[in-house]
């Protein structure tokens, strides 16, 4: 037996946990200028020299502005439970705020019908880092004023869509548009400013805060959470200088966004690291941040090994790497689900992506992602064993559904379980994605051993209706 055959799978899942694929809609979409689409950062960012590896762009990318209704059938054969996707906001309202654009709403509501259709639940995101670029014009997350329009954003999605939606989502890795966006400047807008980037992350954390509870006052039913990209921090040597360096970069990526978040207050450690830079509060700000969840999204991808003088290499491990040159770590998923719940309140668990980027060889219309599968096979094994230590999890998705623009690496960096040809847009479901339809399926028979009644139901149903 290999270790990818879908019987040596864990089979402690219950059979309400929800199995997914993930996209978001600036890799996936393009129809960047139609039917009333106003720009967004990553259009005007993509149009810079040198930014992206191979000068690529949104524009088409992998055309599911077209092609959406074929992918919903695609996302529906591999039988998963849940699609998550976003809302591109300047596709909905061009400016950021004021005018809606129907066209836009129109979208994303057959979408969501479409989804329904064939029994795919549609887990939504609101900001997925396409920001209308008229509000980059006057300060974009820098400036306060941004976070209202937030608000008034996820109101009027979720007024239109979401009696539909099993989840709405604030913001999908906060870290990196304050930080990749704002401090290093590698991602749109291309900011390099520390004291912006802080300013940044506290506005991100404050439009998550107020929105739910807008959403609240709403009375939406969806389920309400934030998406962070989290990962454990192992210092590269016992030195005190590298676990010193580990802290603080744990507290820059896990504990400034998990501490306002549950406990009510930025980690000291962090405010007394950035000084002057750190962020402008204003009272009120933190108790609105710190919003009940109804759940967290986690994306996990690999470890940071840290090093107090940035000496340490990635190969020295000697554990394989992915294309992105990130540490194939599955054990990473575990220790870190475990810290969550053993620091912090935490509330029923999503894995929102978990996935890798690998060179795909495709052979006669096969592509045998081996690594790839593996990977997602030990990832989903240690979410498992996390569960069996009583982390609750309730959901794990695949980044990425398909291969799809990878921000600044361009569309070289391919993450799909579905290869995309994007000379013709053709989707070819790659092996690891033939495996997890299989493991599905798997799940599915053992969820149906575990509901018997709903079984015989479900069978009483189909001789009822001859649909077989
Ligand atoms: O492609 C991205 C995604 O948009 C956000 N999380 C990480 C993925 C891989 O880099």
């Amino acid at each position: 037996m290999t270790d990818l055959q879908v019987s040596s799978m864990p089979q402690n899942f219950p059979p309400d946990f929800v199995w997914g694929v993930a996209t978001s809609a600036f890799q996936i979409e393009g129809g960047a200028q139609l039917d009333g689409k106003g720009p967004s950062i990553w259009d005007r960012f993509c149009q810079q020299p040198h930014v992206i590896a191979d000068a690529s762009h949104g524009l088409v990318a992998c055309d599911h502005y077209h092609r959406w209704q074929d992918d919903v059938k695609m996302i529906h054969g591999l039988g998963v439970d849940a699609y998550r996707f976003s809302i591109s906001w300047p596709r909905v309202q061009p400016l950021g705020q004021g005018a809606w654009n129907t066209q836009g709403l129109d979208f994303y509501d057959r979408l969501v019908d479409a989804l329904l259709a064939h029994n795919v639940s549609p887990s939504v995101t609101l900001n997925h880092w396409d920001l209308p670029d008229a509000l980059q014009q006057t300060g974009g997350w820098a400036n306060r004023e941004t976070v209202h329009h937030f608000v008034e954003y996820a109101q009027g999605v979720a007024r239109r869509i979401g009696d539909r939606v099993s989840a709405l989502t604030t913001h999908n890795e906060p870290w990196v548009v304050a930080h990749l966006g704002h401090e290093s400047g590698i991602f749109a807008p291309g900011i390099k400013n520390r004291a912006t980037a802080s300013q940044v992350s506290h506005h991100l954390l404050l439009s998550h805060g107020l929105a739910l509870q807008a959403l609240r006052a709403d009375r939406q039913q969806a389920q309400l959470g934030i998406v962070l990209n989290l990962a454990p921090m192992h210092p590269a040597t016992d030195s005190a200088e590298d676990q010193a360096k580990t802290k603080l970069e744990d507290g820059l990526l896990l504990r400034w966004y998990l501490d306002p978040i549950f406990n009510g207050a930025y980690p000291e450690d962090v405010l007394e690291h950035l000084g002057r830079d750190a962020p402008q509060i204003q009272s009120g700000d933190l108790a609105a941040i710190g919003q009940t969840l109804d759940f967290l999204g986690v994306n996990y991808y690999s470890r940071s090994v840290v090093s107090a003088k940035g000496t340490w290499d990635v190969k020295q491990s000697g554990l394989p790497l992915t294309d992105m040159s990130w540490e194939v770590y599955p054990q990473g998923l575990t220790e870190l689900l475990l810290r969550l719940k053993k620091d912090y309140p935490v509330p029923p668990i999503v894995i929102t992506e978990n996935g890798a980027a690998f060179v795909d060889d495709f052979q006669n219309g096969r592509i045998k992602d081996t690594q790839r599968t593996s990977y997602l096979r030990q990832h989903i094994a240690a979410v498992s064993s996390a569960m069996k230590q009583g982390v609750p999890v309730v959901g794990y998705m695949v980044w990425s559904l398909m291969d799809n623009f990878e921000w600044a690496s361009g569309y070289a960096k391919r993450f799909g379980i579905v290869h995309v040809d994007y000379e013709t847009q053709q989707r070819t479901l790659k092996d690891s994605a033939i495996w997890y339809r299989e493991f599905l399926t798997a799940q599915k028979a053992q969820r149906n051993l575990d509901r018997p009644a709903e079984k015989s139901l479900a069978a009483e149903k189909q001789t009822a209706t001859g649909d077989r």
